[in-house]
C-alpha cells in the first residue's frame, strides 16, 4: 500500500559454532545485521559437562552437547549477563538468536566437573535437579539396528551414552519448558532441538505445547531428526507438532547438493520436494553443518570449506533457490584428514581451555578467513555467500525459478522473476553470454564480485537492456547475481 515503508525480509539465518557471546554480540553489529542475515544459531548456552581431553582432543567441541543443568551462568561461550547482552543487541539490529536445545539426556560419563566448576553424578544432577527417576531406566544403549526396527528404543535407550531424560515425565518436562521460556522471556526467538529424533513425538509435543502455551509470541522451532530411508522414526511423524508449525533440518539437501556438485550441476534444474524433501514450508536447508562436516552424525558426503571455491558456489545455489529456509555454516578449521583427534578438536583456545575468539583483542575486524588449524573460517564472511543472503531477501516474494538456462553439463543460470538472476559457472573456464533476465532495465552491481557501498558497486557492473537481457560474463569456478536491492551507478 502506498505511504508504507517496505521493509525488505530476512530469510537466512547462520550457525556460530563455538562462537562467544561477546564476540556474536559484535558481529550482528559489524556484519549479520547489516547483510540481513535474520537469526544466529548460538552453541548450547546451559552449563555442560567440562572435558579436558576427549577422543584425543584437547576442549573438544562436543562437551556442549553434555548438559549438566539449565543454568547459563557459565557456558564456554560466556555468562549469563553476556548472553543477554548479546539476545538484546542482536536483536536491536534485527537479528534473532536460536538456541541449540539440549533435552533429550544430560552428560554421557560417571561423573565430572561441569563448566561453571559444579560437580554431577550419573543420574545426579543437583543443579536441576534430576535424580535416578527422572531417566529412563532400565538403561539401554541404542544399537545401530534399533535405527531401522524399534522406535520405543531410539527415543528410550541412550543415544551415545548420554544419560536419556525421562521425557515423558511431567516433572521433567516442567524443567525442559521452564529453561526454553527462560530463554524466550530473554528475547531467544527460536530453539533447534538437538537429537529430536531421540524423544518420542508424544513427549516433544507436550514440551513445546508447554512451552508455547506460557509465551506471547510463539518461538521458531525446528527438529533435529535426521531422515534415513528404512529408519522406524521418520521426521513426517514430527511435522503436527507445535500446531504444524515446526520445521525439520533436511539432511536430504546437502547431500543432493555434494552429489551434483559431483557430478553435473545443471541435473539441479529439478530439485526439490520431488527429490524426497520434506515439503518447502518445513524444511531447513544446509550445505554442511557441525557433524556432516567433520562425520559425525552417520557421516554421508557433504560439502564443506575445505571445497574451495566451490563451497561458495553450492551456497550462493543454495540461497538462490526456492527452497525452505536456508541456514549457513559458519566454522573454525580443523584438518580434515579424517582421524578422531581432528574431528573432536574444539575452537581457538587459551591454555586453560577458554575461547580464543575472532574478536578478541580489541580489533575493529574479527580474525577470520585464516584456514590454519586453530582459525576461525568465517564463511558468512566470504563475499559470495554474505550477500547472497541479501539477494534471497530481496527475491523472496517471487518463489519461483524462471529463465533457467544450463549447458548441459556445469553451468547453470535462473531468475528470480523481476527480483534477481543468478549465473552459475562450475567450470574451468570462462563463461560470456547474453542471458535472458526477467528484471527491468537499468544498471545492476554484481554482487559475487563486490559490494554496493554508498550507491557504487565495487564489482562488475551487470547492463539489463528493455526486455530483460543482459551479457554477463563469470570467471571459471565464480558466479555472478544481480538482484534488484542492489543497483548501482544511479545514486
Ligand atoms: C561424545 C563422544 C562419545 C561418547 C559420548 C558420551 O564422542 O564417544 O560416547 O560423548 O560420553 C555430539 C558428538 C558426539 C558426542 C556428543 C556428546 O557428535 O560424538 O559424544 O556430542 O558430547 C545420531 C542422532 C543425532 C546426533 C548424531 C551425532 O540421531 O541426533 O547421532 N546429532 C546431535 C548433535 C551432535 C551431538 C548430539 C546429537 C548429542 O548434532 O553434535 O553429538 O547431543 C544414523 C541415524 C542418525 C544418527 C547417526 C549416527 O545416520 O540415522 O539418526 O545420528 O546414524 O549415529
Ligand atoms: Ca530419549
Amino acid at each position: 500500500c502506498a505511504g508504507h515503508a517496505q521493509t525488505t525480509p530476512r530469510t537466512a539465518f547462520v550457525h556460530l559454532l563455538e562462537w562467544k557471546w561477546t564476540d556474536i554480540a559484535k558481529e550482528c553489529e559489524a556484519h549479520l545485521g547489516p547483510k540481513g542475515f535474520a537469526a544466529v544459531q548460538v552453541s548450547p548456552p546451559n552449563e555442560h559437562n567440562w572435558v579436558s581431553v576427549g577422543d584425543g582432543a584437547p576442549f573438544p567441541w562436543w562437551m556442549r552437547y553434555q548438559p549438566v543443568s539449565y543454568s547459563l551462568d557459565r557456558s564456554r561461550s560466556g555468562t549469563r549477563a553476556e548472553f543477554v547482552n548479546m539476545v538484546q543487541r542482536c536483536n536491536a539490529v534485527g537479528v534473532g538468536i536460536y538456541v541449540d536445545a539440549v533435552i533429550n539426556h544430560m552428560s554421557g560419563g560417571n561423573g565430572g566437573t561441569s563448566s561453571a566448576g559444579n560437580g554431577w553424578g550419573h543420574h545426579s544432577y543437583p543443579r536441576v535437579p534430576y535424580g535416578s527417576n527422572d531417566f529412563h531406566q532400565p538403561v539401554c544403549g541404542i544399537g545401530d539396528a534399533d535405527y531401522r526396527s524399534d522406535a520405543g528404543r531410539v527415543w528410550g535407550c541412550e543415544l551415545s551414552g548420554l544419560q536419556d531424560l525421562n521425557t515423558g515425565s511431567p516433572y521433567v518436562q516442567g524443567k525442559i519448558a521452564d529453561y526454553l521460556v527462560d530463554l524466550a522471556n530473554i528475547g531467544v526467538k527460536g530453539f533447534r532441538v538437538d537429537a529430536a529424533k531421540h524423544i518420542s513425538p508424544g513427549d516433544l509435543g507436550a514440551i513445546i505445547s508447554a512451552v508455547n502455551g506460557r509465551l506471547a509470541t510463539k518461538p521458531y522451532w525446528y527438529l533435529e531428526v535426521i531422515q534415513a530411508d528404512g529408519e522406524a522414526v521418520q521426521p513426517n511423524q514430527y511435522f503436527g507438532l507445535g500446531d504444524g508449525l515446526v520445521n525439520v533440518l533436511e539432511f536430504k539437501y546437502g547431500s543432493s547438493v555434494a552429489s551434483k556438485f559431483s557430478g553435473r550441476i545443471s541435473e539441479l534444474k529439478t530439485f526439490g520436494e520431488s527429490w524426497g524433501l520434506s515439503p518447502s514450508s518445513k524444511g531447513v536447508a544446509f550445505i554442511d553443518n557441525h557433524d556432516k562436516q567433520r562425520g559425525h552424525g552417520g557421516g554421508g558426503t557433504y560439502m564443506t570449506y575445505h571445497w574451495g571455491a566451490q563451497y561458495d558456489l553450492a551456497n550462493v545455489f543454495m540461497l538462490a533457490w526456492p527452497y525452505g529456509y536456508p541456514q549457513v555454516m559458519s566454522s573454525y578449521a580443523f584438518n580434515n584428514s579424517g582421524t578422531l583427534y581432528d574431528s573432536s578438536y574444539g575452537p581457538p583456545y587459551n591454555s586453560d581451555g577458554s575461547t580464543k575468539g575472532p574478536w578478541d583483542g580489541g580489533v575493529t575486524t574479527p580474525a577470520c578467513l585464516n584456514q590454519t588449524r586453530g582459525g576461525w573460517v568465517c564463511e558468512h564472511r566470504f563475499r559470495p555467500i554474505a550477500n547472497m543472503v541479501g539477494f534471497r531477501n530481496a527475491t523472496a516474494a517471487n518463489w519461483t525459478v524462471n529463465n533457467w538456462w544450463d549447458n548441459g553439463n556445469n553451468q547453470i543460470a535462473f531468475g528470480r522473476g523481476d527480483k534477481g538472476f543468478v549465473v552459475i559457472n562450475k567450470e574451468a573456464s570462462t563463461l560470456s553470454r547474453s542471458f535472458q533476465t526477467g528484471l527491468p532495465a537499468g544498471q545492476y552491481c554484481d554482487v559475487i564480485g563486490g559490494d554496493v557501498v554508498n550507491g557504487v558497486c565495487g564489482g562488475n557492473l551487470v547492463t539489463v537492456a528493455s526486455g530483460g537481457m543482459a551479457n554477463i560474463t563469470v570467471a571459471a569456478f565464480s558466479a555472478a547475481a544481480i538482484h534488484v536491492n542492489a543497483k548501482s551507478g544511479s545514486t
